[in-house]
């Protein structure tokens, strides 16, 4: 259906590639076909580039990779020329690099904005994908590139009432552009994960009363950022490639220098040591204190306590403190945060602490919400209750195989693919970061770069084979599910009702969606499957790609 809410007149074209999405995966899939001499058009939601980056304006909204490590490696000029102002980088500043990035490589001119895709359809005698979007629009392409983010479809819980408040609500995950001032008003927070955690200290300083609505504890690390350290960054630039290549080859896709020995195997005292050293230099790289605090609960269990510790150390009622420590999943197995000052903001006079585990919210009222004991009265409400990961963004879209299914369907019971990059019966589709790839577990910027890479690599090879379709076959894409279920289960991630599991949205299969096998594991294994010819795809037909460019 056309979008007759924002008209414009409907475009068609034929392109080699469409790319859905400009965020950081887009972006540099765009630069990489260009490379190429292929023709591409991006197709963006948004008015503008930056993906999360873009929507995520909550007050307090950040990175938690640091700044040296959260950006692009494929240009030594950019990686040399851009400068970071903080050691975690701010949202805004994440989007002026984003942006410059889009002007350095002159890339808005395949970009089209505003714009979403709702149907595509892959054409067989063709070996095409037509592209409709919320515009009319229709695209003609030879292979479809989704960089559609893992995290981009926030999601509000179907409360009752909904709809009914009188107030101001939001989403952190769509936040208005302009800002928000919460000053002097009465503020509700439901949520508590990474996006909470790091809105909740800034509303709390504007608010008069800000009130939090607890249904899970999160583990949260401080981040300890500051302004970027001259010689800090000139470590980093110095030896930018080197260190680049370094973080390719860890687990995450982060140099955070871990320790290669278990937490039971060392002391207490010691043990003790290393944390401290941890938490007071900050950051996720606390859970590389040691090799197997996500393989073992004993060693998880140590962790934990060292950090519910710390909890009731900061907070200074004992009541607010114990509900504040987490104590249904093992430290980690839900996405650990990081923050400035979270637990202090519980002493201030204006902030509230209500669990909504014991007693849910039952209701969205005109004049704030209802839970099973109480009613609350605001002016404002504040949904920090996260989004439909990493499957979300691609089922929106109805796309349909080659089988009469579509993509929702096909992942009705959990997403699956062959690495995370292409499914069975889908050709000639690719996903950048994909459920069944490292994405979220890891540095996106390195996740993002690899699956680009390997796709822009693979595009390459099937236009110079005469290739017009690849797709992945049946049995290499069970395979590679049972292989991401296998390596999930060896680790304790499986025991949090997390995100990662779909276990935020009711009715989302209970799956682990993102590939824990590691960074350095997954990118050998690409490696290999394109040096052997591109072993577990189906590769046939002459080029589509060829046919596009005549
Ligand atoms: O979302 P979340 P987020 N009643 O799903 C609660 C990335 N990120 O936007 O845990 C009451 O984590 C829900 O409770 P529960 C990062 O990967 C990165 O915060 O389901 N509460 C939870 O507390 C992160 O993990 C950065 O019991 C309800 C909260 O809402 C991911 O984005 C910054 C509820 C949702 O937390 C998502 O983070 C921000 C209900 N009915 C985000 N439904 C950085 O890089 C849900 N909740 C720093």
């Amino acid at each position: 259906m056309p979008d007759v809410t924002n008209p414009r007149p409907v475009i068609s074209g034929q392109y080699d590639v469409v790319i859905v999405g400009a965020g950081f995966a887009g972006l540099y899939q765009l630069h990489r076909l260009r490379l190429l001499g292929m023709t591409a058009k991006v197709i963006e939601a948004g008015s503008g580039v930056g993906g999360t980056w873009y929507w995520n304006r909550y007050p307090g909204a950040r990175c938690d990779v640091e700044s040296m490590q959260y950006s692009y490696a494929f240009s030594e000029e950019l990686q040399q020329e851009w400068q970071w102002p903080e050691l975690f980088s701010a949202q805004p500043d994440i989007l002026k690099y984003a942006n410059h990035v889009a002007d350095k490589l002159d890339l808005r001119r395949d970009i089209l904005f505003d714009t979403r895709v709702t149907e595509t359809r892959f054409d067989e005698t063709s070996n095409r994908w037509s592209v409709r979007t919320n515009h009319g629009d229709t695209f003609s392409a030879g292979f479809m590139v989704m960089a559609t983010g893992c995290l981009s479809t926030a999601r509000v819980p179907d409360f009752k009432g909904l709809g009914s408040f009188k107030g101001s609500t939001y989403h952190t995950g769509a936040w208005p552009h302009e800002g928000v001032d919460f000053s002097g008003l009465r503020v509700g927070v439901i949520g508590t994960g990474s996006s909470a955690i790091q809105a909740i200290p800034v509303i709390a300083e504007q608010a008069a009363d800000l009130t939090v609505f607890q249904r899970t504890p999160n583990f949260s690390i401080p981040s300890r950022n500051g302004p970027m350290v001259g010689t800090y960054e000139r470590q980093w630039k110095d030896k930018y490639p080197d260190l680049r290549a370094d973080a390719r080859n860890t687990r995450n896709g982060i140099l955070a220098y871990p320790n290669d020995f278990s937490a039971l195997s060392v002391t207490p005292d010691e043990r003790r040591r290393i944390y401290e050293e941890r938490w007071a230099s900050g950051g996720t790289t606390f859970m590389a204190a040691f090799n197997d605090l996500i393989f073992n609960q004993e060693a998880n269990d140590t962790a934990a306590e060292f950090v519910r510790g710390k909890i009731r150390e900061i907070v200074k009622d004992p009541t607010i403190a114990e509900l504040l420590a987490p104590k249904d999943h093992p430290i980690g197995t839900k996405r650990i945060c990081v923050d400035t000052r979270y637990f202090e903001t519980y002493n201030r006079p204006n902030v509230h602490l209500i669990d909504v585990r014991s007693a849910p919210i039952e209701e969205i009222t005109p004049t704030g919400l209802r839970t099973a004991n109480a009613e609350y009265e605001f002016d404002a409400i504040v949904f920090a209750t996260g989004f439909d990961a990493m499957t979300g963004a691609l089922t929106a879209i109805d796309i349909h195989s080659t089988d009469r299914s579509t993509l929702k369907q096909k992942w009705e019971d959990g997403p699956r693919t062959y690495l995370g990059l292409m499914c069975a019966h889908f050709p000639n589709m690719f996903m950048v970061t994909g459920p069944g790839s490292p994405s979220v577990l890891s540095n996106m910027h390195v996740s993002i770069e690899q699956d680009v890479n390997w796709i822009s690599d693979c595009l390459a090879y099937l236009r110079g084979n005469g290739t017009a379709r690849m797709e992945a076959t049946q049995q290499s894409e069970d395979a590679w599910v049972l292989h991401g279920i296998e390596v999930a289960n060896k680790t304790l991630y499986p025991k949090a009702a997390s995100w990662y599991m779909g276990a935020n949205i009711e009715g989302k299969p209970r799956v682990f969606m993102p590939y824990i096998g590691g960074v350095n594991a997954y990118r050998e294994k690409c490696a290999e499957i394109a040096a052997n010819g591109y072993t577990g795809f189906r590769l046939t037909g002459p080029s589509a790609v060829a046919q596009a460019a005549e």
